[in-house]
């Protein structure tokens, strides 16, 4: 079976429509027909400033979400980043491998330094991207599941491995991204110019997972649309109702052609209405099962040390082949 592998940031409480319409749903989507891996990306987390208690309360909620989504531990190996340290080892070997040219390449560490400013800029948020690498050739992945923010981390992913492999011998299967056009990049509610992100968005903006149901309902249907008065399809011209109906459409199964003939004659308020039921049709749901998720830390805990377990035998396997590979004396 093909073997996929994503991760996630513990960075907030809930989990927003973007993380979820991006990533998320592809990775439930993928668990029964692959070998799945997903995790809570703990480490990356760090690469800005967090709360102790807060970041530790956010994995679980994280984890929780992910489980509410519907992932099945039966059927993927979910875990937590930090639990597996083969994740930092073989990130210092790719540390080794990349250039810093090459590095300073990526244009998400451009936009998160920006926002952070240089004193709040770590080194890293800078090599965050090589620990990524790592997390990828860890379990051999042969597809990536994310948003199209992340392409760009998968394409260096594709470079290093195929480095390393031409460096010393075949090593690593080089992987490719697993992005749907579709929902690839989910926009802000408030400014369809820029994607939903946690750190970005106005909070009118942001469809965070976990907010009150009505209070998303209002931000759908206070959504910037553009002064016309027809519902069609056009990412350049009418990017706010575009984005509209991309949602709508991975919510609903309905694609654009059929969404578009459905609204004809009615107005941008028709849409925004209907999103906002479909969606806390959809949320409401996830939130008990989130929350039942939540209401038991012990099983939870379990599920992921079970998760642990399972992804340690992949990586400690890989991390053994690569320090073999690298020249390091076998510990006696
Ligand atoms: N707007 C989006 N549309 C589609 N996919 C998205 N993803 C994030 N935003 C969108 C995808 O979600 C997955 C998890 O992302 P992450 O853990 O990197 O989350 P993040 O970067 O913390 O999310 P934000 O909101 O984008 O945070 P900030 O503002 O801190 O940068 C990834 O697969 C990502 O592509």
């Amino acid at each position: 079976r093909p073997r996929v592998l994503s991760g996630i940031q513990p960075t907030s409480g809930s989990f927003h429509l973007g993380n979820y319409l991006g990533a998320v749903r592809q990775w439930v989507d993928l668990q029964k027909e692959n070998d799945a891996f997903y995790m809570v990306v703990d480490l990356h987390a760090i690469t800005v400033e967090q709360d102790p208690a807060t970041l530790r309360q956010n994995t679980r909620i994280s984890a929780a979400q992910l489980l509410g989504a519907g992932l099945e531990p039966e059927h993927c190996t979910l875990f937590v980043q930090s639990h597996v340290p083969e994740h930092a080892q073989l990130g210092w070997v790719m540390n080794c491998l990349t250039g810093f040219g090459e590095a300073s390449r990526m244009t998400q560490f451009k936009d998160k330094s920006a926002k952070q400013g240089a004193a709040g800029t770590s080194v890293g948020l800078f090599t965050y991207p090589i620990l990524q690498v790592a997390d990828i050739l860890l379990y051999q992945a042969d597809a990536v599941p994310v948003g199209e923010d992340q392409r760009q981390h998968v394409e260096l992913t594709r470079d290093l491995a195929e480095r390393f492999n031409t460096r010393y011998s075949p090593t690593f299967t080089v992987p490719k991204p697993y992005i749907l056009k579709e929902t690839a990049k989910i926009q802000d509610l408030q400014d369809p110019a820029i994607k939903m992100s946690k750190s970005a968005s106005s909070a009118k903006g942001l469809v965070s997972l976990l907010d009150e149901p009505k209070a998303s309902a209002k931000k759908f249907k206070s959504a910037v649309t553009d002064t016309g008065t027809v519902v069609s399809y056009d990412e350049q011209e009418k990017a706010g109702v575009s984005n509209l109906l991309r949602i709508h459409s991975a919510l609903s199964g309905q694609s654009i052609e059929q969404l578009v003939a459905h609204f004809e004659g009615k107005m941008y308020g028709a849409l925004k209405t209907e999103l906002a039921d479909l969606f806390s049709e959809w949320v409401t749901p996830f939130q008990e099962r989130t929350r039942s998720f939540l209401d038991d830390p012990a099983e939870l805990d379990r599920v992921l040390a079970l998760g642990a377990g399972k992804a340690r035998e992949v990586a400690s396997e890989t991390l053994a082949t690569v320090y073999d590979r690298i020249g390091f004396l076998p510990a006696a």
